[in-house]
């Protein structure tokens, strides 16, 4: 059978962190767990490269938005190399022959009268890459609860891809396919959602260049969420490529709870229009969440450096970890000390602990010799009927994303493999003549249950297969296993040398690295949302920034010299000629300002316009190019970042700051 699982393409607007990892390693997980089953398996990650939050980034760190793409896009490559992940491809949708199939079905939705031209306005959370109409707005901020930051009032000639009119078709689809959403409590979200009403969708951008060009009117840059959707089947080579026929449709998408709605909405109503089939299962899981309570995202800062992470632990420690934590329908929580945790207990006391005993002892009863096993008594059918359960159940598991209830029962043979050492005690049974027979069954047994566990962990930590065979000297393949041989008894062969080996997990101590917990993920990336960069335009980007020292102590005289003032920006532009600077023009108690700001690098120019911000408004006035200015518009910088100052609620331009 086919099996085609695909992950987000993720914006490369900042380096790959656990969280962004975590979709790509349950993919990997299920992807060698299909392979292991005999399916043909396609495995579908990626970078979405056309957003703009994309060149804001760029243009903060000075770099063109190719230049620093590039870069970002090897770190995601390498991480996923890091984490063993198995992708058949990896596709960045600036390549051509993603652009190819955007264009060709943006002018087929075109011709077919689904895309329509018209005029959008309405408000633009560029961090979200996401358009909202006013009622939707919380308190005028960006109503994703995880985001909540500033929107832009757009207004531009746009076209229109008519979500409204598939609404009903859409609706009878979810709930004529029950498995299309998962899991339920999403699926109930969608049904919700949809059923309050699709309005159509603006799909194209005039006021930015950076993307996909609309192929018959290219001052138009097609939406950054309808390119990147396509994805899916581009990278399949869309319409007559031999891998469409194959693999599509999708057996999963596999994604976090935040983008469901792109999935489960943009994207079936995309292939209802191509007539082309839906994929079978548009799967969100939880968020990694910090210990604190925040999603773990590299704008909140608490992101660690997942290379330092696997230095320190290996990747199949992590991929087990992060794998274990996640719960369906649930949030899962980050934290080293709980890696530590699940690391000593799990891997090492357990499962480590578990192998190293059982091959320990028939290195010392048998010098190292499998032996040949004697009739099996209760106990041993009794572990026998316990795998073959635990096989029924984990394949249930797989059938619904859910790799933490895979692990889960997994565990339960762990846990009996180690009581039933306990119970047997081969240290006693060595000591009596007549138990010969019995205690070479009870190695064997043992011997057995770690080949199971070679079987059932492969795909969470493949690692593990290799360095079990070397040790029973079985499946020497271990890119080659075979599920059903998890539903064998006695496959090992009498006689085999075992070797004891190093121990599998070694026990860590967070004190190995002097309480140290890994470092943040590196900021090559600030957020774009957070709008950055450098107030004078001299100023390069520190590498790691400093804390400026404080000043010298002023009296209260001093600091009344000042006078601060809330103004209202009514215009903004860049000033010509020049990357850093940007015209304001403000409005101040019914006086209109000239103001010029060294912010180009943060803001873009109509991001700004409406906003209440701060000026020293009794500052002597400077010619900056030509340009009168008339004061100065505060701002907060660290490194590189920078955020305008302001006031969000109701004071007028004029009000006195003090
Ligand atoms: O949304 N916990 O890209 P993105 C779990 N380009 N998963 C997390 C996570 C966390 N704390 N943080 C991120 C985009 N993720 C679009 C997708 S697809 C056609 C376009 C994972 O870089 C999770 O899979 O913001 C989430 O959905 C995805 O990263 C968002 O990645």
């Amino acid at each position: 059978m086919k099996y085609y699982v695909t992950t987000p393409i993720f914006y490369p607007n900042s380096s790959p962190h656990i969280g962004t990892a975590y979709t790509t390693i349950a993919a990997d997980a299920l992807c060698r767990y299909r392979r292991m089953r005999g399916d043909e398996v396609y495995f579908l990650t990626g970078t979405d490269e056309n957003a703009q939050k994309i060149v804001r980034t760029a243009e903060a760190l000075q770099q063109s938005p190719k230049e620093y793409i590039d870069e970002v896009v090897e770190k995601f490559k390498e991480q996923w190399e890091a984490f063993a992940v198995t992708h058949d491809d990896f596709i960045r949708t600036t390549e051509e022959r993603h652009q190819k199939v955007v264009q060709r079905i943006f002018q087929q939705l075109f011709d077919q009268g689904d895309i329509y031209k018209s005029e959008y306005e309405g408000w633009y959370c560029t961090p979200c890459e996401t358009f909202w109409t006013e009622s939707k707005l919380a308190e005028g901020k960006c109503p994703n609860p995880d985001c909540g930051r500033e929107v832009e009032l757009l207004k531009e000639e746009s076209y229109f891809f008519r979500l409204s009119k598939y609404q009903e078709e859409l609706l009878t689809y979810i709930r004529e396919h029950p498995e299309f959403i998962q899991p339920i409590s999403r699926r109930n979200e969608m049904l919700r959602f949809i059923e309050g009403g699709l309005e159509d969708l603006c799909v194209s951008r005039t006021t930015f260049q950076w993307g996909i060009q609309v192929p018959f009117d290219p001052k138009h840059v097609v939406y950054v969420w309808l390119d990147a959707l396509i994805n899916y089947i581009s990278a399949l080579g869309y319409p007559d490529g031999e891998k469409y026929k194959k693999y599509w449709p999708a057996d999963v998408h596999l994604m976090g709870k935040d983008i469901v709605r792109f999935h489960a909405v943009i994207w079936p109503i995309i292939l209802l229009a191509l007539k082309a089939p839906l994929p079978r299962v548009v799967y969100g899981h939880g968020w990694f969440m910090s210990k604190e309570g925040g999603k773990i995202s590299k704008s909140r800062g608490n992101a660690q450096n997942s290379f330092e992470l696997i230095d320190r632990y290996g990747s199949d420690a992590v991929r087990y970890f992060l794998l274990r934590e996640m719960l369906p329908g649930a949030d899962g929580t980050y934290s080293e000390d709980n890696l530590v945790e699940r690391l000593n207990s799990d891997l090492a006391n357990d499962f480590g602990n578990f192998v190293s005993r059982t091959l320990a002892m028939i290195e010392k009863y048998r010098a190292g010799i499998l032996p040949e096993p004697g009739p099996d008594t209760e106990v041993e059918r009794e572990i026998q009927a316990l795998a073959l359960e635990i096989k029924a159940k984990v394949e249930q598991c797989w059938e619904a994303f859910d790799p933490a209830g895979a692990l889960e029962q997994i565990w339960r043979l762990v846990s009996r493999a180690n009581k039933y050492v306990d119970e047997t005690a081969p240290w006693d049974l060595i000591k009596q003549k007549d138990q010969a027979e019995r205690l070479k069954t009870v190695l064997y047994t043992c011997t057995e249950c770690i080949r199971l566990l070679q079987l059932f962990l492969a795909p969470f930590m493949p690692g593990v297969p290799a360095k079990i065979a070397a040790l029973i000297q079985h499946n020497a393949d271990a890119d080659h296993l075979d599920w059903e041989d998890t539903g064998r008894w006695r496959v090992l062969t009498p006689g085999t040398q075992i070797r004891k080996g190093e121990s599998l997990f070694p026990r860590v101590d967070l004190s190995q690295w002097e309480g140290e917990p890994v470092t943040a993920a590196e900021n090559t990336a600030p957020d774009a949302g957070a709008a950055v960069a450098e107030l004078s335009e001299a100023a390069a980007i520190p590498e790691t920034p400093e804390f400026e020292p404080l000043k010298e102590e002023i009296s209260m005289d001093d600091f009344a010299k000042l006078d601060l003032r809330v103004v209202k920006v009514i215009r903004a532009e860049k000033v010509e000629k020049t990357d850093k600077l940007l015209k304001l023009e403000v409005e101040m108690a019914g006086e209109l300002r000239t103001v010029v700001s060294g912010i180009a690098g943060h803001y873009q120019p109509e991001e700004l316009i409406g906003k209440a911000v701060i000026l020293v408004a009794n500052l002597k006035p400077v010619k900056l190019r030509g340009i009168q200015s008339q004061g100065m518009i505060l701002a907060a910088s660290h490194g590189s970042l920078l955020e305008v100052l302001g006031v969000d609620k109701e004071l007028p331009g004029g009000a006195r700051v003090k």
